[in-house]
Parts: C-alpha cells; structure tokens; sequence
C-alpha cells in the first residue's frame, strides 16, 4: 500500500512538469531550415543533395530539432534558384531521384524527425508544360496563366496592360510572341503567375500537396503566399510618390497584387486538403507555414483562414544588431505578442536564405542570446541552417557570384543584393571543403573561417555555440518552455529579459536576459516579482563571464557586453532535478510516516 502511495505520487509529480496532452506535435518544435545546395554533398559534384542530408539527419537529433524544412529540390531551370519549378511532382537530379527522397524521408521517421516541404504555389517555371501549353493555347491549359492584350498606342506600339511592377523589378508583364499576348509574373520574367480564379489550377495544386503528403511529408511551408491572387479586373496601382522609377517595386502600392481576401480564402481550402488527409489516415496533423511579408494585421489573419501560423519576421524585418534593447523588445517581442490570436501557436525566425547571418546582420557575440530569444520565447523556433555553430556571411567575389539577384545587378553593386555569402557550404570539420564535400570546387566556395569555426570543433570545446544550442534544446522540451506564460521587461536602456512561468510552480519561473550594448551592465530583475532572490545561472553565451551552476542575486547582477543568460530558480535546474527533489521529498514523508 505504501508503494502504491509513493508510484501514484510518482505520476502526479511526473504528470505536473509533464506536457500538456492537448499539445500536438508542431505547436511545441523546433524547426530546421536546409539549403539542400549547401548541406551536404554527397557525390563530390560540388553541390548538396538528398542522400548527403539523409547522411547528415543524426545531427538534427543531436542538437535536438525536430523537424526539417527543405527548400525547392524540384526540377528547375534555376532561374531563381529553384523557386521557379517545372515540375511541381518530381525531384530535380542534381538532387537525386523520387527514390533518394523516399529514404530520406524513411530514415527521418526512423529518427523521429518531422518533414516540411516547400510548396511554391504562386508560379511555375516558363519551362514547366503547362505554360508550354498555355503558349500554344491548349485546353486545359490555356487559361492557367494569366494573359492579357496590351494596351495599342496610336502609332502602333503595344505596350503592357496596366502599370503593375515585379518584385524583382521591371513591369511585371512580358509579351510573349508565340501566343500574341502579355503574361503576368510578379517575380522573375521566368516565373510566371499562375491563374488562381481557374478552378482547374486550384485542383492541380491541391493535387501537388496530396502527392506529397502520399509520401509521407508532414506539412508544408508555402511560399510567397501575399502575391496569390489579383484583381480580375486589372486597374492601375496607385502610385506611392515615394520613387520617379517606374520599374521599381516601390513606385506602386500593390492594392490589386496583394493580401486579396481570395488569398485567404483559398489558404483555408488547403488546409482542408490537409485536415481531409489527416482525417483519413492516422489522425496526425499535417501543417502548413505561411510565408508572407506583411504587417501585422494582414498576417494574423493567416491564423483565421487556416494557416498552422503565419511566419513571425519580426526579429529581420523590424529590428538588427544596431536596435536598442527597447526597440528589440517593441517592434519584435511586443509587436508579435500583443497581436497573436488568443490560443494560436506563436514563432520565432531569426535567418533564412534571404537574409544576412545572424552573426552578421546581429554580431558573432550575439549568437547565443539570439538562440536564447529563438528558442525559449513561446512556441515554435525556426533555425536556418549552421545558425547552430553561428555560421558567418563570406564575402563572395563578383566572379563567384550564382545568385541570380546578385548577377542581375553589375560588379559595384552586387553587394547590395547577392544572397550568397548566407547561403555557403555548412561548416562540419576541418577537413577538405569543411566536410561538405569532397570536391575542393563547390557551387559557393566554403567560408574561410571552417578550419576553426565548424561543428566538429564546437563538439570538441567544452564551451561552444553548439553546446549553448543543445543545451537550448533540451531546456525546450520542459513544460515551462512548452506551456508557461511569458514575461517581457525592459530593465534599462540595453537590457531586455522575458520571463516564462507556470503557474502551477513558483519554483519553475525561468529568466532569460540579454545586453545588446558592448559593455558590461549592471541590472536588477525586480522587475519579475514571481523571482526568488537568488538564481542560478542555466546557460550562458560563450563570451560572458558567467558559467552555469553560478549563483547569482535578483537585486544586482552584472552582465558581460552582448551577453545571454538563462537563469532558474535554484530549486528548479533542469527537469530531473525537479523530479528528483520531489522523489526525496516524497521518500521523506513515507520515512516520516513510517516513524508513526
Ligand atoms: C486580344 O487580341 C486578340 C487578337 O490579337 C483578339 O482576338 C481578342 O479578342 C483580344 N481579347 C480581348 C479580351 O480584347
Ligand atoms: C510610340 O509612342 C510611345 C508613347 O508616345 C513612345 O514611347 C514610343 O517610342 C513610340 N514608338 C514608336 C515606334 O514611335
Ligand atoms: C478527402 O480524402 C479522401 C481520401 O483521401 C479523398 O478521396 C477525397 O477526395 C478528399 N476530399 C477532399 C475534399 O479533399
Ligand atoms: C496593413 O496592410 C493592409 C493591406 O496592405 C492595409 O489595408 C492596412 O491598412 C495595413 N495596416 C496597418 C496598421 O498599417
Ligand atoms: C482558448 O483555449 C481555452 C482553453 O482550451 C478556451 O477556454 C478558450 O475559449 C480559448 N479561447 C479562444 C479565443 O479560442
Ligand atoms: C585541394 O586543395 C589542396 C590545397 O590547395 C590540394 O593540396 C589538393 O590536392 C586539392 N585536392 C583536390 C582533390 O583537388
Ligand atoms: C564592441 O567593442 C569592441 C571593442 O571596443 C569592438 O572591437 C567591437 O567591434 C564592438 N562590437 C560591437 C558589436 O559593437
Ligand atoms: C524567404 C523565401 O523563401 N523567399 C522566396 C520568396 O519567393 C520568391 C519567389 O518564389 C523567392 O525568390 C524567394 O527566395
Ligand atoms: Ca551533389
Ligand atoms: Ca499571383
């Protein structure tokens, strides 16, 4: 009988720092970006592919990510580096084959890793067969790209349609001769729009998703979703003033090209694709993520219509290494928290293939309190590839230079738009290519750095971003990270800390705190009421003075310059301790009892 007391106490005390169990499995995960041309290469031709990330998938798991996303490794012309698809169901061979991804993803649910596919809905490829067809007029195919007559001037001229402008620049219509008539692209000439008001493209690609999910993909990350539809009617944007260039993206608003409420709408058909899926199969979720650059409001909104979420840009749009820690807090923090829908799954993105490293755009001593802020604020974190060992930007010469935006401009000022020096090789040791391939001439050359800044290494050293990260990883999966509440608090001009807690445990409160200044400050976290008066230090960025295990004061704390620090209550370091404790705690009232 005495043993049933202390197991049934067992299971309460489990049960409480155990997860909610309405929690499904992506609202908690912490989420991978893979660059599949720079992660790993598996056939020495110089470019990553996927039997070189099925090679790499434990790594996932030891520095505790659960699930993968994978940009576009369909066939491509590569005009936009594998956002322009010419055929949505296959896989491009520089890649591999159908089958590569088949084991792939077998060996990935072997690892209890989750999938995520980029689904690119916006446009195809002007080589995909569809818009062959459409050029030649073929039905079906006729009507699934949006053409248009020009306008024809009094001498002749024909010139576009209306005044739409590209993303990338230039009117966003192209004259195509073959078939007589202008075609809509809003990104590269190459890519042109598909036709969203054709209920046959609806169901083509709500074909595409289920001929991935039947491969056993968990969800998708879809691209470019603002751009879906446009105004059937074709009325001239507004001008903004803000530019004389009317080739410049700029120099229009995009009432008519952008955030349609059809977008929406057709945002929650996919998710129906996805919920008829799940409903028909073993019950678990498939997600879909929402790539959309816009404010607040408008992306919120994904969250009624059916996204899993929305991405959160907040920590790249709004803020970078020169913002205060009160802009920080505002514009990033603030402007997401107090605008999130009531019980909707928050994230977090620090980089993707599009923007500068964090260790660039932010500094190489920030990394670990920006894997701080990306990993212990609620929800799900995103984590770009090598942002696990704070991977730096490599300055790539105008000779080497692949990426389209960046050969699209000329030798002055390629700078200003290439991509590539945040989409080079990942850094795992120190041998030929940083081991990512076994070829010295990769697509983008390796960053110079690898011999000392690589994964290896970092597993090495006792004190590394690496660990930091794991150590990140493994704080995510306690209740407090997955279910407490959060606190932010500005404590002086440069310091910024969040607190979360749950409420059923005054001992779990965790405080993260981050200096964005580059000197040592001096604060108080009084500001967090719940706090005890003495933490211990959890975790802690490689450059600060502070080790974990430290104890330190509420009342006055030093914190070394761009430091993170992750600090608990004492009685709280870790899961097992809790439990521990409660085991000795538990074992002692039985002794007591026994005694009577
Ligand atoms: C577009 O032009 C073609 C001739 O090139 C003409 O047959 C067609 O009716 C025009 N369409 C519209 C909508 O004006
Ligand atoms: C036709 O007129 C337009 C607008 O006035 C002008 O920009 C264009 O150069 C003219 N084209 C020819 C061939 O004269
Ligand atoms: C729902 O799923 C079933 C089985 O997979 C499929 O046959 C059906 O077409 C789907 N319905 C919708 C509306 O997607
Ligand atoms: C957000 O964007 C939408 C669409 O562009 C616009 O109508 C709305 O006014 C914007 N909201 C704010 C607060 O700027
Ligand atoms: C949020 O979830 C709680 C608990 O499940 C529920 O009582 C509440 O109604 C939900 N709120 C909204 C706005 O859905
Ligand atoms: C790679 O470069 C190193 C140093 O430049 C050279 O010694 C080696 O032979 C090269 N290997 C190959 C495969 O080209
Ligand atoms: C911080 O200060 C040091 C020394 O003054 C300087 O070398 C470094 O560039 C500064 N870092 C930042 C991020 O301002
Ligand atoms: C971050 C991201 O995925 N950006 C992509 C958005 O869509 C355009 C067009 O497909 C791409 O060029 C970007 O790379
Ligand atoms: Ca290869
Ligand atoms: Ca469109």
């Amino acid at each position: 009988m005495r043993m049933g007391i202390i197991v049934l106490g067992l299971i309460a005390l489990l049960g409480c720092s155990s997860v909610n169990g309405d929690t499904e499995w992506w609202q908690t995960m912490s989420l991978y970006q893979i660059y599949p041309r720079s992660w790993k290469d598996s056939d020495g031709d110089g470019i990553g592919d996927l039997q070189g990330i099925e090679s790499k998938l434990e790594h996932l798991v030891d520095a505790g990510v659960d699930a993968f996303w994978i940009s576009p490794i369909y066939p491509s012309p590569m005009a936009d580096f594998g956002y322009d698809i010419s055929d949505f169901m296959d896989i491009d061979p520089i890649f591999g084959t159908l089958d590569d991804f088949d084991n792939l993803v077998a060996t990935a649910k072997s690892l209890g890793l989750k999938v995520v596919m980029d689904f690119v809905p916006n446009h195809s490829s002007d080589e995909h067969e569809w818009f062959i067809n459409s050029m030649a007029s073929v039905d079906p195919y006729t009507d699934y790209y949006i053409w248009k007559n020009g306008t024809v001037l009094e001498n002749g001229t024909i010139t576009p349609p209306n005044n739409w402008v590209s993303v990338f620049g230039g009117s966003a219509w192209t004259w195509n001769n073959q078939r007589q008539a202008y075609y809509l692209h809003q990104f590269a000439e190459e890519q042109p729009d598909l036709n969203y008001w054709n209920e046959e493209v609806v169901a083509a690609m709500k074909e595409v998703l289920v001929f991935w999910l039947d491969r056993g993909v968990d969800g998708f990350r879809v691209d470019a979703i603002p751009h879906l539809f446009e105004d059937s009617t074709f009325p001239d944007e507004p001008l903004t003033g803000d530019t004389d260039d009317p080739t410049d993206y700029g120099y229009v608003e995009h009432d008519y090209t952008k955030h349609l409420q059809e977008t929406y709408d057709m945002v929650q058909q996919w998710r129906e694709v996805l919920d008829n899926y799940t409903e028909n199969s073993d019950g678990v979720p498939r997600i879909m993520m929402a790539e959309a650059y816009a404010n607040t409001s408008m992306t919120m909104k994904y969250y009624d219509y059916g996204a899993h979420f929305p991405f959160n840009f907040n920590l790249i749009s709004n803020v970078d290494g020169s913002s205060t820690a009160a802009e920080i807090k505002e514009s990033a923090l603030d402007e997401w928290l107090n605008n999130v829908p009531d019980n909707a799954t928050s994230n977090w993105v620090i980089g993707n293939h599009d923007q500068s490293r964090v260790a660039s755009r932010y500094s190489p001593e920030q990394v670990d309190a920006m894997n701080m802020i990306n990993l212990l604020l609620p929800g799900v974190s995103v984590t770009y590839y090598g942002e696990e060992i704070g991977m730096e930007d490599q300055w790539i010469s105008w000779e080497d230079t692949q990426d389209p935006q960046g050969c699209g401009a000329d030798e002055d000022t390629y700078e200003d738009y290439t991509r590539d020096p945040n989409r080079t090789p990942m850094q795992w040791d120190a041998t030929t290519s940083a081991g990512f391939s076994t070829s010295n001439s990769t697509w983008l050359p390796v960053n110079s750095n690898y011999l000392t800044l690589n994964l290896a290494a970092q597993i090495d050293a006792d004190v590394s971003h690496y660990k930091v990260f794991q150590e990140l990883t493994t704080l995510r999966k306690e209740a407090v990270i997955q279910e407490g509440t959060v606190n932010v608090q500005l404590l002086n001009d440069n310091v910024m800390a969040f607190s979360r807690e749950l409420e059923s445990s005054s001992d779990s409160i965790m405080i993260v705190v981050t200096n964005f200044a580059n000197h040592t400050e001096m604060i108080s976290l009084e500001a967090f009421e719940n706090a005890p008066d003495t933490l211990v230090v959890s975790i802690a960025s490689i450059d600060s003075d502070l080790t974990a295990g430290t104890t330190v004061s509420k009342s006055s704390l030093e914190i070394s310059a761009l430091a993170g620090l992750v600090l608990r209550a004492s009685t709280a370091s870790g899961a097992s301790a809790v439990v521990s404790s409660g085991v000795i705690t538990l074992f002692m009232a039985v002794l007591a009892n026994l005694r009577y």
